[in-house]
């Protein structure tokens, strides 16, 4: 993030990082169960080679407070284009642990963010915040952005009642930080039918 600040450890509970081949290259949001949602340029269809870090603070140290997790499965959306970044989101499906259908540990440092269903909009009142281990320099007169690095992590929105929900994934910018070179996202409300087809979730209940 160029703009940002550093966020407190554990601040970002459903922030993970993928590590493709032992490299951090992007982030993704956890969904809870065995999912994570990141972009679908953050992947390839080849989940031996990637693991999630769950609250993890620090790149550069590795202290997280679970094991890296081994990938089952990666759902690329089927009409991804990496020429126009079309359709740039992908869902990681988690290694089930051991004698076990959980992927995760209870971990009071991790939470799962919600979906925003179809129709849903954000409020002017939601506090909004985007994450990640991406560069953090770059001009600043245009104030916050994501930048290189970021791509596949969360754009979280939090409404009135305390919810959060995952609006958008880091997707593509030309520059950071710059007027008139706006930071590019993948609309996630867009991609809840898929989201709900490819996890087997089933539908919301508004209460
Ligand atoms: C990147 O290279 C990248 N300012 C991601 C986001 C933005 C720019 C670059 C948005 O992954």
């Amino acid at each position: 993030l160029v703009g940002g600040e550093e966020a407190l450890p554990t601040q970002i509970q459903w922030q993970v990082a993928i590590q493709d081949e032992g490299t951090i290259h992007c982030g993704g949001a956890y969904l809870g169960g065995c999912w994570v949602l990141t972009a679908a340029h953050c992947v390839r269809p080849k989940p031996k080679s990637f693991r999630i870090k769950f609250s993890l603070w620090m790149k550069h140290r590795k202290q997280s407070t679970t094991d890296s997790i081994p990938v089952k499965n990666i759902i690329i959306h089927h009409e991804y284009n990496p020429q126009t970044y079309a359709n740039d989101i992908a869902l990681v499906q988690l290694e089930e642990l051991n004698l076990s259908d959980k992927c995760m540990q209870d971990n009071p440092a991790v939470r799962a963010v919600c979906v925003p269903w179809s129709t849903q909009q954000f409020q002017p009142n939601d506090t909004c915040t985007i994450s990640g281990w991406g560069r953090d320099r770059g001009d600043l007169e245009g104030k916050v952005d994501s930048c290189q690095g970021d791509s596949g992590g969360p754009l979280v929105c939090t409404d009135a009642s305390g919810l959060s929900y995952v609006w958008g994934i880091v997707s593509w910018g030309d520059k950071c930080g710059e007027p008139n070179h706006p930071g590019v996202y993948t609309k996630v409300a867009h991609y809840f039918d898929w989201i709900r087809f490819h996890t087997g979730w089933p539908a919301v209940t508004k209460f």
